[in-house]
């Protein structure tokens, strides 16, 4: 029996012979080199290589506790769940995901693609690099994977289907914990404050009431609110891109959600590189930014209306009207989680390297109070934000407040 038929966490070598003895990727006498390549909180990324023929690949493969912190416990599950839905999205925005070769449900890892062309966005912001086609690509994406798993598009008894395949308990609880809980309330003692700027986040964030008030609905909103497939982590982190490619990965989050999750993970994400861009007088660097998250949001609207126009099956949701509710509460959505997630990466577990790579606490003091500051008019005022330019102006109150 082949040790790959019962599951275990490989490493390097393992990972080599997997790769020659369960697939045909490469020939049996191949000499393969394998690095671990991954950054990410929870799995492990290799890439396997052959110098020879010049070809590489990348093995994805889930451990039984997160990187992150061995406290955590996931389901190893969620590779497989990252396995199925990069293959459905493959089918919506086929340029902006990697392909997937194979997909192994016992060793809980995938084969996909190797994008070693692309960079990790994240790194490629904190060089600030330009990318003129982000905020179509990611608008395109978004809209081309979101509305189509929705009820207003899809067969119902389609999407319930989908909902129960993409149920995703674990990883969602570590998005309740971290994302809506932790940050306002740290009951499991796992925040991290940078000490300067510790009294003024008791203050101005613990201690704020009606913060946390409407922080309790929009973490309801995130547990019941199943309108449509969502990648549930689209930060900076999950995106590999080059100047003219934009790939979407990471989707081990995906679950049926809130709209407004993607979106506003994505918004959050520039403005943490944009804070950083601020910090070290990067111009250029700013005003493209800037654009693009205006562009986002923008954009965003734009195809979503265009698409719905195309696409709307429901007879109910054709209603006039109701598109721009539902686009709305979208909206409305969006800004709240925005505000979340700048919130989360500063005080919660999980940072940003945007924020914690600056050096000088004074700088970085003020980069949090930003954020900060930026985050709880969001969250409380979420329904003023209706296009991006609203974004803008409040981000330049934040910067001079
Ligand atoms: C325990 S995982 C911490 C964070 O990393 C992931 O990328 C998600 O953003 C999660 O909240
Ligand atoms: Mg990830």
């Amino acid at each position: 029996m082949s040790r790959f038929e019962r599951y275990f966490l490989m490493n390097k070598d393992d990972v080599i012979e997997y790769v020659k003895e369960k697939t045909n990727l490469f020939s049996k006498d191949s000499v393969l080199t394998c690095e671990e390549i991954g950054d990410g909180n929870l799995n492990y990324v290799y890439r396997v290589s052959e110098a020879k023929t010049n070809t590489s690949i990348i093995v994805k493969h889930a451990g039984d506790v997160a990187r992150i912190s061995d406290d955590i416990v996931v389901s190893t599950n969620r590779i497989n769940i990252e396995a199925n839905i990069l293959q459905l999205q493959a089918q919506y925005a086929p340029s902006l995901v990697p392909k997937v070769y194979v997909h192994d449900d016992i060793m809980n890892c995938f084969i996909m693609e190797d994008l070693s062309d692309h960079e990790i966005m994240r790194d490629a912001l904190l060089s600030y690099k330009i990318f003129p086609k982000f905020a179509d690509d990611i608008t395109t994406f978004l809209v081309n994977t979101l509305l189509p798993t929705t009820d207003v598009v899809m067969d119902h008894k389609e999407k319930k289907k989908l909902l129960k395949k993409y149920i995703n308990p674990d990883l969602c609880e570590i998005t309740e914990d971290l994302v809506y809980t932790e940050p306002y309330n740290d009951i499991n003692n796992r925040n991290i404050l940078f000490e300067p700027n510790k009294e003024w986040i008791i203050k101005e964030i613990y201690n704020d009431d009606k913060l946390r008030l409407e922080v309790a609905k929009l973490k309801f909103d995130f547990m019941t609110h199943a309108q449509a497939l969502i990648h549930g982590d689209l930060h900076t982190g999950s995106i590999f891109i080059k100047e003219d490619s934009t790939k979407v990965i990471d989707a081990e989050f995906a679950f049926y959600g809130p709209i407004g999750y993607d979106v506003g993970n994505v918004i959050a994400n520039l403005v943490f590189a944009y804070v950083n861009g601020v910090t070290f007088h990067k111009t250029e660097f700013v005003n493209w930014l800037e654009q693009t998250i205006k562009d986002v949001l923008d954009l965003f609207i734009e195809k979503f209306s265009k698409s719905w126009d195309e696409y709307v099956t429901d007879i109910m949701a054709k209603e006039p009207g109701f598109k721009q509710w539902y686009i709305d509460q979208i909206l409305e959505s969006t800004a709240g989680v925005t505000g979340l997630e700048l919130t989360r990466r500063i005080i919660g577990l999980a940072k940003v390297k945007d924020i914690t790579s600056i050096s000088d606490p004074n700088d970085r003091v003020r980069a949090e109070r930003i954020c900060l500051t930026l985050a709880k008019k969001l969250i409380k005022n979420r329904d003023t934000f209706k296009k991006g330019e609203h974004y803008l102006e409040e981000l330049f109150h934040a910067l001079n407040a």
